[in-house]
């Protein structure tokens, strides 16, 4: 007599051995206004979760984007939903039916495409020149006033500020 020929189902009873960050790159800087790429290798894993959180440190009660049940290696945000100006911490978590493996955490930053655009309305005009001098002369003077990003804001910042307004994008 023919044995039933049962095949188990397909389910992975190990969590991932790995997942490791590849794009964008450690301390990456990324143009606003781009579709933005992430991609991880991963040894094991069935989906991926990709947390993008903003600021340097992953605070995990508060992810700024989370996209889930990814099924392959790679995720590209497109330009539509591009990632305002600023920094971010992101990471991976494989997971499995059997458990979650995270990746490190990896940190990027959104710079603006045009430097001289402060106020990021796409225009170089006299708005921008405003603004960036309220920023530059506030107290404390505000962290877009570091135009050169040299972790100061003196006058070298307003100075570039200035040559890159009047030369424009
Ligand atoms: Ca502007
Ligand atoms: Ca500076």
């Amino acid at each position: 007599m023919m044995g039933w020929n049962v095949h188990p189902p397909m389910v992975s009873l190990a969590v991932a051995e790995s997942v490791t960050p590849v794009l964008p790159s450690q301390e990456a800087v990324i143009p606003s206004g781009e579709a933005l790429t992430f991609a991880w290798d991963a040894i094991g894993g069935e989906t991926w979760t990709l947390f993008i959180y903003q600021g340097s440190e992953v605070l995990d009660d508060n992810p700024m984007r989370v996209y889930e049940d990814l099924t392959s290696q790679t995720l590209t945000i497109p330009i539509e939903e591009a990632l305002p100006v600023g920094q971010y911490v992101w990471y991976v978590l494989a997971r499995t039916l059997a458990g979650d493996t995270g990746s490190t955490h990896r940190t990027f930053e959104v710079v603006r495409a045009c430097p001289a655009d402060f106020n990021g309305d796409g225009n170089v005009d006299p708005d921008d020149l405003a603004g960036f001098i309220a920023c530059y002369f506030s107290l404390p003077p505000c962290p877009e006033g570091d135009f050169n990003h040299d972790g100061n804001v003196d006058p070298d910042d307003l100075a570039d500020y200035v040559a890159a307004h009047f030369e424009g994008c």
